[in-house]
């Protein structure tokens, strides 16, 4: 039976992803299709500072991607970890998916086998994004320094070290899709945060947290501040969510309030998680932390492609009234 396909899409800027994926899966693209496509068009654009080609550099001045994807029939996935000079890192976790024994290559090997895939290696780092990698250095606190150059050290304040950046240094596009055969795929994708210590991988090519899918029941994507994401798998504890019953706005819910449950609350204020979900019925669903996600004035905003491109605000976890099946 045909299913009436949806996408959706982290930030403002996965307006021009999920109006590509809609435009895919109405033409009858496969779930997981509509979703590199999309992907790729966020991945491409210099203009965005935190995902793919123009995301901000690590603390030495490297881009460093992390990407995976989902597919739901199969229930496979692929993802790629700290991976330089790929503009397209979700289509290098779909190779890995599709051509490898293997779910995650990271770093140089992971270049390696781009490479020998066929992917061309290309400078990442754009001149905007330089600019602000130098002035980020000239402003560098003692705890960046101990952080980065040092190591751990007794006495930092670890709320400095996840301190929020600025708002645009870190937003990732994770991506939820329902083809017109019912079938659910999802992706992320992210230089991750900006400034980040050579080799760190975030929760984005995670499978269970940057993303999930389970054919039978639904499909979640997150972004945020991964270090903080990935010790509660948030994007896998959505999907159970549904599972037991509740809505996909509802599960986001539930899963960030299990995160905000598990960590201290005094680090509450020092990090923003946004998670999207979509249904197997093609419902969808989000929710985030708070309204100002990583700095006071800024939105929680994600992208609804269902013919016409929707950017919808909140929920948001920490603020809302208590949903009736969360009592
Ligand atoms: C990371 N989750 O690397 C990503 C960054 C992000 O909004 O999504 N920020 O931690």
């Amino acid at each position: 039976m045909a299913t009436k396909p949806v996408i959706v899409t982290t930030w403002r800027f996965g307006v021009a992803a999920s109006a590509l994926g809609y435009e895919l899966l109405a033409s009858g693209a496969r779930a997981v299709d509509a979703i590199e496509a999309a992907a790729n068009v966020i991945e491409l654009n210099p203009e965005v500072n935190s995902v793919g080609y123009g995301g901000l550099p690590n603390a030495e001045g490297v881009v460093e991607l992390d990407a995976a994807i989902m597919d739901g029939p199969t229930h496979s996935a692929g993802a790629v970890g700290a991976v330089t000079g790929i503009r397209t890192p979700i289509s290098l976790a779909r190779r890995v998916m599709e051509q490898s024994p293997h779910t995650m290559l990271v770093g140089e090997n992971a270049v390696r086998y781009a490479r020998a895939h066929g992917f061309i290696e290309e400078e990442l780092l754009t001149d905007a994004a330089c600019v602000r990698w130098l002035e980020w250095q000239k402003s560098r606190t003692a705890a960046d320094v101990a952080h980065f150059d040092l190591g751990p050290r007794e006495g930092i304040d670890l709320r400095k070290l996840n301190r929020p950046l600025t708002p645009d240094d870190h937003d990732t596009i994770g991506l939820c899709a329902l083809d017109a055969e019912g079938n659910l795929a999802a992706g992320c994708t992210t230089s991750g945060m900006a400034w980040k210590t050579p080799g760190r991988v975030g929760d984005s090519p995670v499978i269970g947290s940057g993303l999930y899918v389970d054919n039978v029941i639904g499909a979640a994507a997150g972004t945020g501040h991964g270090d903080e994401m990935m010790k509660a798998c948030l994007s896998y504890r959505v999907v159970q969510e549904m599972e037991r019953g509740l809505t996909p706005t509802e599960a986001c819910v539930a899963a960030i309030r299990y995160l905000l449950k598990k960590r201290p609350p005094e680090l509450h204020n020092h990090y923003g998680a946004a998670l999207i979900a979509v249904r197997k019925d093609g419902l969808v669903g989000a929710a985030a932390t708070r309204s100002g996600f990583q700095a006071p004035d800024r939105l929680w905003q994600w992208a609804v492609g269902t013919g016409q491109t929707e950017l919808r605000e909140g929920p948001y976890a920490t603020e809302t009234e208590l949903l009736p099946s969360l009592v």
